[in-house]
Formats: structure tokens, C-alpha cells, sequence
């Protein structure tokens, strides 16, 4: 069995005050339900959970809009600002412990403002290593306070990494989080919705972005491989993939925060995760915005299916090799 030797840390990060829907938060358990864990040890992966990262007073489960809930804005209008990062900072060191334990991380959110953590903790637990970030997504996630149009930290979370767009953000007092990722370690996979203020970063930095008309064009396959050749992950060049749900068309994956129409199919999701599995580089994972109490239970099941399945591939290749 190839699998073998594959050691595997799952990290739950039911965090929810990235964006303004309730139930993100029960993602991770969502995920758990579907047995993935039984299944990856069933073809032969060490695999240990780790528990979930708690938010800590939170009040994870109510409405994060609700008008009863203080948003403490950020000094450029970002909502709960604090409260995003210092759970970011928890979950970064928690990250830190898993790669240290020489296994690799598979974080399961929560909305996407936790990839503050995970490729924080990635980054600097291998400083002497340039980690390089595939991030699979509808959005581009890459706006700061004064371009984002809705203040959610999740519309967020890759700008805090790029060191030549940090100093737009602010950080807290102690400087987290500090960046670790030049313009050219970043390459982005199914962007549909994308922000003026987000254009202009991605066309001013050069930053490698493949849209559905690419992917149109190019298939899957293609788009994937000039990703993985420009950011060539290596053993001194660990490989983070952060991996949107929402980058799947929602026939695939309806039970998610801001769906948009024309995605991935299953099956083209399926080809990025597994070209980066047979590359054999990759450190971290992290699998995002599945809200199970939007659509009906059958839609949520649907959605954390395909949620198991992008997770198989990226760690085994699939079930079926
Ligand atoms: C928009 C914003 C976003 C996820 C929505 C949306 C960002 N660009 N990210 N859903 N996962 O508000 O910044
Ligand atoms: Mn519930
Ligand atoms: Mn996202
Ligand atoms: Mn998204």
C-alpha cells in the first residue's frame, strides 16, 4: 500500500467571524461526519486528529451580523479585526505543532480568514523554506480594508501574506501576522468574482491567476501544471494549498456562504488536488466554507462529500487508484 508512511495531522478550525453567516462554524464536523478519517486509515495513512482550535468567546454560533454583536471594526473598517487575528495567531502555532510533529496539515474551516493561520504557521515553521501557495477559489480573497466592499476578513486573508501588500493591513500591537510570501510564490486557480480593488493587485503585482475562460481554454490539466511549473514546489519549497469549496460550481458544492455560478465541476477540482498529490510536495492543506446549514440536509451532506473527496485526492490521489 502506497500510502504507507503518509502521516497525516487534521486540525478543525470552526471559526465563523470572517464573514456574516451562521453556521460555517459546524464545517469541521460536517467533514468528520462523512467518516474521512476511517477512510484515509483504511488505505493505510497514519493519520491523527488534533481536535478543533476553539474560538474563544465568540459567540460562535450566533449571527456575526446580528445587531446585538459588536463588530470592533478595524482601523480600515475590517469587522471583528481582533477577534480574526488572535484566533489566527492560536492557529498558526497549533499548525507549527502539527508540521513539527512531522505530519501533514489538513485544516478544516470555518470561512477562509483562517488561512491567516495555517499559512502563517506553514511559513514560519519552515523560515529557511519558501513555502509557495495554490490557492483554489471563486475569489481572490486578496483585499485589504480600504479596497474591500464589504469589510469580511475572509475577502482577505492572501493580502496578510504578500509582503508587498502587508503594510496595508494592520497587525496586532505583538506584528502579527508578518508576511512570508513574495508576489511570485502565490498562484490562483477558478476566479469568477473578483474585486476591482483585487484586479488592480493581481495585474500591478503579476500575480499568476487562472479564471474559468483559462480553464476553458486550457483544461484543467494544463492550468494546473503551468501553476505547479511557475510556483515548482520542491523539498526546500513546501507546497500550502488552500482550497475554497467554493471554487466548485454549486451543483457540486451548494452549502457555501457566497456560491457563484459557472465553477469547477467535481471532477476538475479533483485534477488540481491530484496533480498536486503526484508532485509529492505539498505540507498543508486547507479546506474551506462549508456551511452545512445553508440548503437543505441533503445539500450539506452533498457539499461535505465533495469536501471528503477533494481531501482524498489531495492525500491519496483519490480512493480508487
Ligand atoms: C468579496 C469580499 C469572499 C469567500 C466571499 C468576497 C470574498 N471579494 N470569499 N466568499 N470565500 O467581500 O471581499
Ligand atoms: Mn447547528
Ligand atoms: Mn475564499
Ligand atoms: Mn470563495
Amino acid at each position: 500500500q502506497s500510502n504507507r508512511g503518509l502521516r497525516v495531522g487534521f486540525l478543525g478550525a470552526p471559526f465563523n467571524k470572517g464573514q456574516r453567516r451562521v453556521g460555517v462554524s459546524e464545517g469541521p464536523q460536517a467533514v468528520k461526519d462523512t467518516g474521512i478519517i476511517t477512510s484515509l486509515q483504511d488505505l493505510g495513512v497514519d493519520v491523527k486528529d488534533y481536535g478543533d482550535v476553539e474560538p474563544d468567546n465568540n459567540n460562535n454560533n450566533k449571527p456575526t451580523d446580528d445587531a446585538g454583536d459588536s463588530l470592533h471594526l478595524g482601523p480600515n473598517g475590517e469587522r471583528h479585526f481582533e477577534a480574526v487575528l488572535t484566533y489566527n495567531q492560536r492557529l498558526s502555532s497549533k499548525v507549527g505543532e502539527v508540521l513539527k510533529d512531522g505530519r501533514l496539515c489538513v485544516t478544516v474551516g470555518g470561512d477562509h480568514s483562517i488561512a491567516i493561520g495555517t499559512i502563517h504557521g506553514h511559513a514560519h515553521t519552515n523560515p529557511e523554506h519558501q513555502v509557495v501557495v495554490l490557492w483554489v477559489d471563486a475569489h481572490a480573497d486578496l483585499n485589504s480594508g480600504t479596497t474591500s466592499p464589504s469589510g469580511n476578513m475572509h475577502g482577505m486573508p492572501a493580502a496578510f501574506h504578500i509582503t508587498n501588500l502587508s503594510s496595508r493591513h494592520a497587525k496586532l500591537q505583538d506584528g502579527f501576522p508578518q508576511p512570508s510570501l513574495a508576489t511570485i510564490h502565490l498562484a490562483y486557480i477558478g476566479l469568477r468574482d473578483v474585486d476591482k480593488g483585487e484586479r488592480a493587485f493581481l495585474d500591478q503585482l503579476g500575480i499568476v491567476n487562472y479564471g474559468m475562460r483559462d480553464v476553458d481554454r486550457l483544461g484543467m490539466r494544463e492550468v494546473v501544471a503551468r501553476c505547479l511549473d511557475h510556483l515548482s514546489p520542491s523539498t526546500t519549497r513546501p507546497l500550502h494549498v488552500s482550497f475554497d469549496i467554493d471554487a466548485l460550481d454549486p451543483l457540486e458544492a451548494p452549502s457555501t456562504g457566497t456560491p457563484v455560478r459557472g465553477g469547477l465541476t467535481l471532477r476538475e477540482g479533483l485534477v488540481v488536488v491530484q496533480e498536486a498529490w503526484a508532485g509529492g510536495h505539498m505540507g498543508a492543506l486547507d479546506l474551506v466554507e462549508v456551511n452545512p446549514h445553508l440548503g437543505t440536509p441533503t445539500d450539506a451532506a452533498y457539499t461535505a462529500h465533495a469536501a471528503k473527496e477533494i481531501i482524498m485526492g489531495a492525500l491519496v490521489g483519490g480512493y480508487s487508484q
